[in-house]
């Protein structure tokens, strides 16, 4: 294990004080430390992986200094754009840290969505001519490597963190005054559906509550498509459902989830039909991972999506506000309700036991008789 606060020094004397990434759950508390330590412009929480390494590169032209991107291995994907056509040697050829953690290491029992990107990360990295590092014990001398290494070839290297591999540093999530949880907010949606409803829920916890929820209930989990992985897509899922049936589908969405990819909310209003229902569970962080702020509550979601095009969107604080506004989440319209809700969820939170296969099998079955 390593001392998470003495890497962070450490990064900190090699002059590696720039951080921008996604949180992750393997980097929790180093999240957290650098959090607790940095100023707000030098660790910036970015909408997606892309942005982050874009970020890195813009700070490195303009100070020479080398950029820190943290990530979880789902990022790779948003990361490889930028990675091979900005940063890469026979590009722009830019160096900078990345730091990677390993969701679904081969050998260690993660869930379905991450088996693949565990078993292929190092691959990848191979593929795209970026050297990476297993961080282990001896953290000094292989983070004076990775230094010698950005100045002498000018490219990014990848150190890849492990389950367990960081102490444990204080997490403080950011408190907000709302009043409901987000798993109570979910009981009362799924309460206010149809049996003819379907949902498509985000990445996280979220989806993980509606299953729970749902198995507590007695309720078959058909109607329900859990985006356990892919975080940020679950508008575009929910959208191509919504032009290939005419059942309601709504998407359930995270404010981490919303941003990372809200390009698809510029399109949406463009081409959604009416039976496009969209509901966001606003409480200001990536709950799930550790909660690391967003900038979710600095902007006015409900103002920008009526830009974009929404008929109306509605503002829930309590399950009542939840209760009215989902009659009239059934007109005919493009519209949304944004819920607002506070941080926390159960200790004992499981996870989905369907595979994603079988979810998906089981929804297409009933959807299409
Ligand atoms: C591309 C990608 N980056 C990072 C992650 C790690 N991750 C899983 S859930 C999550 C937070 C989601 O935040 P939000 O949508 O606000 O939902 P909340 O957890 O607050 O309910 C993150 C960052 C991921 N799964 N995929």
């Amino acid at each position: 294990m390593i001392d998470t606060e003495e890497f962070y020094k450490y990064l900190i004397s090699k002059k590696l004080d720039f951080f921008a990434g996604v949180p992750d759950s393997l980097l929790k508390n180093l999240c957290a430390c650098i959090k607790a330590n940095t100023k707000t412009d030098h660790n910036i929480i970015a909408a997606n992986e892309g942005n982050a390494i874009a970020m890195a590169a813009g700070y490195h032209i303009a100070s020479g200094n080398y950029g820190v991107v943290y990530m979880q291995n789902s990022g790779i994907g948003n990361a490889v754009n930028p990675l091979l056509s900005l940063v890469d040697e026979e590009v722009y050829s830019i160096p900078m840290l990345l730091i990677v953690g390993w969701r679904g290491e081969p050998g260690t029992k993660d869930e379905p969505q991450h088996v693949k990107q565990g078993k292929v990360t190092i691959e990848l990295f191979k593929t795209m001519g970026i050297e990476t590092i297993i961080l282990d014990e001896n953290y000094k001398s292989q983070i004076d490597y990775c230094y010698n290494y950005m100045k002498e070839n000018n490219k990014p290297i990848a150190v890849i963190i492990k389950k367990g591999l960081f102490s444990n540093y204080k997490i403080d999530m950011p408190e907000n005054n709302y009043q409901i949880k987000r798993e109570e907010a979910l009981e009362t949606i799924l309460k206010c559906l149809d049996k003819d409803d379907f949902v498509v829920s985000t990445t996280g916890k979220t989806s993980r509550e509606i299953f729970e929820i749902r198995e507590r209930d007695n309720e078959e989990h058909s109607n329900d498509f859990l985006t356990v992985g892919s975080m940020g897509h679950t508008s575009s899922i929910a959208l191509g459902m919504s032009i290939g049936c005419d059942k309601n589908i709504y998407c359930i969405d995270g404010d981490g989830s919303f941003i990372m990819h809200m390009g698809s909310f510029a399109i949406i209003p463009s081409v959604a039909s009416k039976n496009f229902k969209y509901i966001l569970i606003n409480n200001g962080a990536h709950e799930s991972v550790g909660g690391q702020p967003t900038v979710a509550f600095n902007i006015n979601v409900k103002d920008t999506l009526l830009s974009l095009g929404f008929k109306n969107v509605y503002t829930a604080y309590t399950k009542e506000d939840i209760e009215k506004y989902m009659k009239n989440l059934k007109y005919d319209k493009l519209q949304a309700l944004v819920v607002y809700t506070k941080l926390g969820s159960r200790e004992d939170l499981g996870r989905p036991t369907i595979s994603p296969v079988d979810n998906k099998k089981s929804m297409m079955k009933k959807l299409n008789k």
